[in-house]
């Protein structure tokens, strides 16, 4: 059976876990913590990084690596476009979603959440602020021409969507949401994204992993 490394708030295991649920393709998922010494990470993801997969005798690590090897191996449910200018959308928008987007609002989840609750330090207000209404504005701006007013970016559910909306999941833990207002088109599309018959399980049970 596949194994998936990861801990599960992470927006790029949360994205893995995606495709696995969009796929219905049975895992075994292993809890692991970068940055904690697991060993057992070290070994299946070299950049200790996670998300890592093995599926038999393959290991790979990073999550659009394990995206795109899910749609190769297991293509009965695709989770992005066919068509080859839709896919390079499709791939372009999972880049920005899991750079400067993830970078952004995922930064808020860890300055808020992480900080005080894993290593103990008190939060930056400052730098949160910062991110709120200096950095994440403009990355806003670009990404809300991008996604649809209803629905999903491609009509169904793909990848694209998860990584767009998984970084604001992160934020949300940490009090921060899209204000509706200024960016609608994303704010509903992160609301679209958790409300997914194959998302919603996932986000209930890393609630449940974070202690809510
Ligand atoms: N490009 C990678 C990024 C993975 C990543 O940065 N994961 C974070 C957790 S959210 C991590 O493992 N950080 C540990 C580190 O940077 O050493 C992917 O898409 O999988």
């Amino acid at each position: 059976m596949i194994k998936l490394y990861g801990a599960a708030a992470s927006p790029f295991v949360r994205k893995a876990m995606a495709a696995l649920a969009l796929k219905q393709i049975e895992y075994e998922h292993i809890p692991s913590m970068p940055f904690s010494g697991d060993e057992e990470l070290a070994r299946v993801s070299p950049l200790q990084k996670v998300p890592a997969l093995v599926d038999g005798d393959l290991n790979i690590a990073d999550s659009k690596v394990i995206c795109r090897y899910l749609e190769d191996a297991y293509p009965e449910v695709p989770v992005y476009p066919t068509n080859p200018k839709d896919r390079a959308r499709a791939d372009w928008l999972e880049e920005y979603g899991g750079t400067v987007l993830a970078e952004s609002a995922a930064a808020i989840f860890f300055h808020r959440f992480m900080v005080p609750n894993v290593f103990k330090r008190p939060v930056d207000e400052e730098a949160v602020s910062k991110i709120i209404d200096e950095k994440l504005p403009p990355l806003l701006d670009y990404v809300e021409a991008q996604v649809p007013a209803d629905g999903f970016v491609f009509g169904d559910l793909t990848i694209a969507d998860v990584a767009l909306a998984s970084p604001f999941v992160n934020a949300g833990y940490a009090q921060y949401s899209i204000d509706a207002d200024k960016w609608p088109n994303m704010a509903g599309l992160v609301e679209r994204v958790k409300a997914h018959e194959a998302i919603a399980p996932l986000l209930a049970a890393e609630r449940a992993a974070l202690g809510g």
